[in-house]
């Protein structure tokens, strides 16, 4: 399984990817507010590639339930900065940019980000061109309406198949535009208006997503749906041992990319599940 991003093309058959989270903004439901300035998040970068991370997904909006969105002035006025910096600081480091706005995508791949991030799978009208015109990776991800409206209804009757189909119409509507099939991954977009059943359902289906062909990305990390099944009630920051296993879970039922704020811990327990999910092939 490849995914082409720019200059550098993953091999995932060989083992997932762990893509770390900065995310510059005042508001986001683990990390609001702690990087935020340039100097604090450039440092966050510098210690997740430190801790093995492949990817840094670098955010300038909120996505978390009910949030409104961000201008695209706005969002690169918060990502630029660090951008700069990290180009000068870690000019190898494959830098993703996690935005809905084309005209973000836009600036940001002129400074060198390799990935898109698009969790509204396209809605921006110009967001196909901008990713094709770079040769950048896309991830294409499943959301109910927006982040302001998600979780007013998480009702499905088939939530996996709905994903699915989704997920398949946006890739043709992203090839239509001129994105290479090779460039694509696909997110069931655990959390985005979904019910704590309905993410765990999408995990333990994962398997449908990855029948598409396209690598399979999954943030699951500290998000609610974890506490609603353990019925902890701390911030996010206590659901660290939650998300392993949700990590775990995904890379055996097929996970290519996993989105995480916990690299370290996170690249071990991929490691295992990856060797699990190899063992079982070769068993069956
Ligand atoms: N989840 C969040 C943001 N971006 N992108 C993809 N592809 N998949 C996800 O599951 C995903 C995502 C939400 O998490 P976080 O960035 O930690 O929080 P916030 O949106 O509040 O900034």
């Amino acid at each position: 399984m490849i995914w082409r991003c720019r200059d550098v093309t993953y091999d995932l058959a060989d083992r997932p990817l762990v893509m770390g989270i900065v995310n510059v903004t005042p508001d986001s439901f683990s990390d609001g507010g702690r990087y935020l300035d340039p100097g604090a998040a450039l440092a966050r970068c510098h210690e997740l590639l430190s801790e093995g991370a492949d990817v840094l997904d670098l955010g300038g909006e909120s996505t978390r339930p009910g949030s409104p969105d961000v201008p695209a002035d706005e969002q690169w006025r918060r990502l630029e900065p660090v951008l700069q910096a990290l180009r000068a600081s870690r000019p190898d480091a494959v830098v993703s940019v996690d935005t809905r706005s084309a005209e973000v995508a836009r600036r940001a791949v002129a400074l060198g980000a390799k990935v898109v991030n698009d969790v509204s799978a396209l809605s921006d009208p110009g967001m196909g061109e901008v990713v094709a015109g770079a040769g950048a990776g896309l991830v294409l991800m499943h959301m109910r309406g927006t982040p302001e409206t998600m979780q007013q209804d998480t009702v499905y009757d088939d939530v996996s198949a709905e994903v699915t189909a989704f997920l398949r119409t946006r890739m043709a509507r992203a090839v239509a535009a001129g994105v290479a099939r090779e460039a694509i991954a696909l997110d069931p977009g655990i959390g985005f208006g979904k019910s704590a059943a309905g993410s765990l359902e999408l995990l333990a289906r994962l398997p449908e997503l990855a029948a598409l062909d396209r690598p399979v990305l999954v943030g699951a990390s500290r998000k609610s749906f974890l506490a609603r099944l353990t019925g902890d009630d701390g911030p996010p920051q206590d659901r660290i041992a939650a998300s392993l296993a949700a990590a775990s879970i995904a890379v055996f039922e097929g996970a290519h990319v996993l989105r995480v704020h916990d690299v370290a811990a996170t690249v071990r327990v991929a490691r295992i599940a990856a060797a699990a999910r190899r063992a079982r092939r070769t068993i069956a």
